[in-house]
């Protein structure tokens, strides 16, 4: 085993809690001693123990000389929970593979240097792209304070997420749809306007055939209150959390804000109206403890994110299908005068889904 075998096993750790951390990062630990795999962990919940923690309390004793592989520099500042670089010093590890430093201006090198400081050798960077890619929405959302927004859509060939008369069940394949229910259990949020809920009901839960998935919390942008109190968006939760936050209003109806909140939904104000203020309604998200959310439409309010600069990744389908014209864009913004003026997607990668393609890439603003 070399130090990237060790490191991709603490990636694997990491991804596998990817959207249950609120905003904190998904963060996977190893710890090896001669050899010998000791202790494994993660993080697992905003408020809990960090990765180091669970996986030097796995390795008891036998953390004393060993090499702990971390996808994220060990923090050196007392959150919610003490500094695992002086857990790290106490246990007398031997030497601390980083694969990323951490943005977190709390940290910002200060973990790595006090180990350092205390004689253990750290090597920074093994697989440090891997680990940058697996915290990318940690990354964003602590430099600028609001949680990293991805938004997904589904296409036909000619652009139209619905037909003329409204329908859209269904444009992508069952392999795409799978996948975006892998991308709901990813992402600690999912969000939505009005008009979705209105047009489609749809229960925004992450589903599958095989294991269970963990359902994103909601967030609908609802300027007028108009979320009907049956609508599948608002139906109750296993996990006890409220069925859904939705952004509105000062100026919002009064009795539609009281009965939503009866119903249980957490109704937060973004901004004076007429619309919502988005920028201000991800810094309400931001706040309540999430840290990403996944942008499923409909084409005006990924359009208007768009527009205003706040989408930070696309997860962009296209089913070779056409429809025609008159039904609604995956991306409802007033158009650019010229094509050089267009929003292009920078480090692309495209796959496909038994025919559907998927456009994964991160807008280029100016
Ligand atoms: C680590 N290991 O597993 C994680 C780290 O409020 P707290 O105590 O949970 O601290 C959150 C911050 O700690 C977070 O913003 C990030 O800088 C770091 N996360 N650090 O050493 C971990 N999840
Ligand atoms: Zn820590």
């Amino acid at each position: 085993m070399e130090d990237e075998d060790y490191m991709r096993l603490a990636l694997t750790l990491g991804k596998a809690a990817l959207g249950q951390t609120g905003t904190n990062p998904s963060v996977g630990c190893v710890v090896a001693k001669h050899g010998r795999i000791v202790g494994m962990g993660a993080h697992l919940r905003q408020g809990e123990a960090h990765a180091e923690v669970h996986a030097l309390d796995m390795a008891g004793a036998e953390a004393a000389g060993s090499t702990v592989y971390v996808t994220l520099e060990p923090c050196s500042h007392h959150g919610r929970t003490p500094p695992c670089a002086d857990r790290l010093v106490r246990e007398g590890v031997k030497r601390v593979v980083v694969a990323t430093q951490d943005p977190n201006p709390q940290v910002a090198g200060r973990g790595i240097a006090r180990l350092r400081e205390h004689g253990i050798e750290v090597t920074v960077g093994v697989l440090g792209e891997e680990a940058a890619s697996l915290h990318e929405a940690f990354f964003h959302a602590i430099r600028i304070g609001r949680p990293f927004v991805a938004a997904k859509t589904a296409m036909t060939l000619d652009g139209r997420i619905a037909a003329k008369t409204g329908d859209s069940k269904w444009i992508t394949n069952a392999a795409s749809r799978a996948f975006v229910h892998e991308l709901r259990h990813r992402y600690p949020a999912i969000l939505v306007g009005v008009g979705t809920v209105l047009a489609d009901d749809p229960s925004l839960t992450a589903r599958g055939d095989a294991a269970p998935k963990r359902d994103p919390m909601r967030a609908i942008v609802d300027s007028r209150l108009r979320t009907p109190l049956h609508a599948a968006a608002l139906s109750p939760r296993a996990d006890g959390e409220p069925p859904a936050i939705v952004l509105t209003t000062a100026t919002a109806d009064a009795a539609a804000r009281s009965a939503l909140e009866a119903h249980g939904a957490v109704v937060v104000d973004c901004g004076p109206g007429p619309r919502v203020d988005l920028e201000l309604a991800l810094r309400e998200l931001y706040r309540l403890g999430i840290g990403a959310v996944l942008v499923e439409g409909g084409g005006a309010v990924t359009g208007a994110l768009l527009a205003a600069g706040l989408v930070d990744k696309t997860y962009a389908f296209v089913a070779p299908k056409i429809v025609g014209a008159g039904g609604p864009s995956g991306f409802e913004f007033p158009s650019v005068d010229r094509m050089a003026d267009a929003i292009r997607l920078d480090r692309l990668k495209v796959r496909t889904f038994d025919g559907d393609v998927l456009f994964e890439g991160y807008p280029v603003y100016s």
